[in-house]
């Protein structure tokens, strides 16, 4: 058996029922393959087999007091994957379908993610099966401060460095970092996406959902392009996308369907996102309130039905295996012409073959939505150096970062022969970094 294939099938074998780490893994150590017959000496010092192992795992025990006196217990998680090129470094999430195999395959994607914005960040995830939905804010904050009592023993400044994802956001990091606070007697960089008055940066909140567009920005400039007059669906109507959505209309496209996970607005005369804004980050209410407060806008039950909408350029930016087989032939039949991934790993394999036998142009989620980590970093080196960068600063470098990911995705494809592969061009921009430092480091 080759290398490759023998590796794919050991972390079947040892990992078994991760479907989604199974997923992840398959589409980047497929993708690694001209790459891995260039460098017999990966083969040599096992570097793919320690690349698919967790540096470490910590799962622990979460127990909190609701407010009717209540005791819960959740399920608490950090994968401390990969250390090579950086302190480890990923978002938290809370979600009731958080388990081992969803942490894993968003911690393997971190590694390559971070490697790829060009700064000094190793890859890590973490999070726990709690749901915030409906919880009160006391509720959340014991949450936070009872994750944060065990998980404080193993982060670090420089050692490992949390931040936001599904369901943690502004509110709950600042509830996880005065827990950290309080337990360490430090006020460091520890976590990032900070509020702006205790060490956050400026832009951070909107980083991941600019930066998506920036990229999809560059990758249409460059086929002479670009997104004025496109009409968009963004998938989702959290963090990413409402920054998805306000970077895209100010470029001119016109978004015309968001969802949250019971059901889609369709909107033909654009989303009104001051609207989206009002329900979800001020009520944290639902999506399907904008149809009754907005004229001419339809709600529909259930997700999938979005992906039959007719749209030039798709952004999914809710969470994984949101484009199955099924959605990718009806977004093609329907003529898009460009997925953006904001969310991670949001479209199955089948789905990403549906999209390059079709010829779209197809971004993958740890280049498109690497603006958020990569700005994150950009906080962590303002708060080493105590300083504050002005928003436009801030922007300015994410947008630098994002237009050198396509560039350096876009050359690697090029370089092995697979033009216009990002999927492979991204694995591989993104690898050739960890694997050079593993290597350096000898074998540990
Ligand atoms: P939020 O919690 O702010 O928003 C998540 C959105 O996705 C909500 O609208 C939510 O709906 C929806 N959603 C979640 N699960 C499902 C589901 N199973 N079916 C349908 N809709 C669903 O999270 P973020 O915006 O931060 O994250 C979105 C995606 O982007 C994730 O994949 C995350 O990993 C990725 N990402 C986030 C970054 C960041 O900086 N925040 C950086 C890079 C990637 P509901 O409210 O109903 O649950
Ligand atoms: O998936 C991701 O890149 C994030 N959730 C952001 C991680 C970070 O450390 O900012």
């Amino acid at each position: 058996m080759q290398y490759l294939e023998k590796v794919l099938a050991e972390v079947k074998a040892k990992n078994p029922n991760e479907n989604e780490f199974h997923q992840a893994a398959t589409e980047i150590l497929t993708s690694l393959k001209p790459m891995v017959e260039r460098h017999p000496e990966y083969e040599r010092t096992a570097l793919l087999e320690r690349f698919v192992e967790p540096e470490r795992t910590v799962m622990f025990r979460v127990p909190w007091v609701d407010d009717k006196n209540r005791v819960h217990v959740n399920k608490g998680y950090r994968v401390q994957f990969n250390s090579a090129i950086g302190p480890y470094k990923g978002g938290i999430r809370f979600h009731p379908t958080v388990n081992l195999s969803v942490i894993k395959f968003l911690g393997l994607e971190q590694i390559l993610k971070n490697s790829l914005t060009g700064l000094p960040i190793g890859g890590g995830k973490g999070g726990s099966d709690f749901d915030p939905k409906g919880k009160s804010d006391g509720e959340i904050m014991r949450f936070c401060q009872s994750f944060m009592t065990e998980l404080y023993r193993h982060i670090g400044a420089d050692t490992d460095v949390p931040a936001g994802d599904i369901g943690v956001g502004g509110r709950e990091i600042g509830y996880l970092f005065g827990q950290y606070k309080r337990l360490r007697n430090e006020h460091v960089g520890v976590l990032t996406g900070r509020g702006l008055s205790y060490g956050g940066s400026l832009a951070r909140t909107e980083a991941t959902g600019y930066g998506l567009v920036y990229m999809t920005e560059e990758a249409l400039n460059a086929r002479n392009d670009g997104l004025n007059g496109k009409t968009a669906i963004v998938s989702g109507s959290g963090n990413v996308a409402i920054y998805a959505v306000e970077k895209a209309q100010s470029l001119g496209a016109k978004v015309v369907a968001m969802y949250d996970s019971n059901g889609y607005v369709y909107d033909r005369n654009g989303i009104r996102l001051e609207v989206v804004k009002q329900i979800k980050e001020v009520e944290r209410g639902r999506i399907s309130e904008y149809a009754k407060r907005v004229k001419g806008a339809e709600y529909r039950e259930g997700c999938k039905g979005i992906w039959n909408i007719p749209c030039d350029v798709a952004l999914p930016c809710a969470t994984q295996n949101e484009i199955d087989g099924e959605s990718a032939k009806a977004l093609v039949k329907n003529g898009v012409k460009l997925i953006g991934e904001g969310a991670n790993m949001p479209t199955t394999l089948e789905g990403i073959e549906t999209f390059k036998k079709a010829g779209v142009l197809f971004l993958p989620a740890k280049a498109a939505n690497a603006g958020g980590v990569a700005t994150s970093a950009l906080e962590m080196a303002q708060s080493s150096g105590r300083l504050f960068w002005t928003f436009e600063e801030v922007d300015r470098k994410l947008k630098n970062i994002m237009v050198n990911i396509y560039r350096n995705m876009d050359a690697a494809a090029e370089e092995y022969g697979m033009k216009g592969d990002y999927v492979a061009g991204a694995n591989i921009a993104g690898f050739k970094k960890v694997a050079e430092a593993m290597l350096a480091q000898g074998i540990v």
